[in-house]
């Protein structure tokens, strides 16, 4: 089973959107198989992000990441990395379509509520790096109705 890495930025936890993003993923079908509310290092939030080490926003997003709690996720489901990505919206929340958590909740690419994994290779990379790589295994009896 597909496994994604998803984090309610700092701005999400401020605007008490957390039951919200949790929420909609529960609804979908998706399984939260762990999560935990924390305060980023600096060096976690440039471990996370480093492939963006060069682009000129970079400083800025550690800044943002690092300057309140965010709530980290893991969330299992067939396909959970495309279709949360899909859920969530395009990193601007003003090209995001109508209904996505960032076209419903943001409106700056700076503060777009919500980070999820872009490919299995990073899921791992990512579930690996803030948590250890450590999942909650568990059967839900409506498991066979998904
Ligand atoms: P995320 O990693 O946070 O889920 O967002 P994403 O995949 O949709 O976008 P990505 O390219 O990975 O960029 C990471 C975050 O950097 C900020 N960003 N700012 N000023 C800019 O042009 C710019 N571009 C990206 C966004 O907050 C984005 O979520
Ligand atoms: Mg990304």
């Amino acid at each position: 089973m597909e496994r994604s890495f998803l984090m309610v930025k700092p701005d999400g936890v401020q605007r008490g959107l957390i039951g919200e993003i949790v929420s909609r993923f529960e609804k979908k079908g998706f399984k939260l198989v762990n999560a935990k509310l924390m305060q980023v290092s600096r060096q976690l939030a440039e471990k996370h992000y480093e492939e963006l080490k060069d682009k000129p926003f970079f400083g800025e997003l550690v800044d943002f990441i690092t300057s309140g709690p965010v709530f980290a996720m893991v969330w299992e489901g067939n396909n959970v990395i495309s279709v949360s990505r899909a859920m969530m919206g395009k990193t601007n929340p003003a090209e995001a379509a109508p209904g996505t958590i960032r076209a419903d909740y943001a409106v700056s690419v700076g503060m777009n509520i919500i980070h999820g994994s872009d490919s299995p290779e990073n899921a791992k990379r990512e579930i690996d790096l803030w948590f250890n790589g450590e999942v909650v295994s568990y059967e839900k009896t409506i498991d066979k109705w998904i």
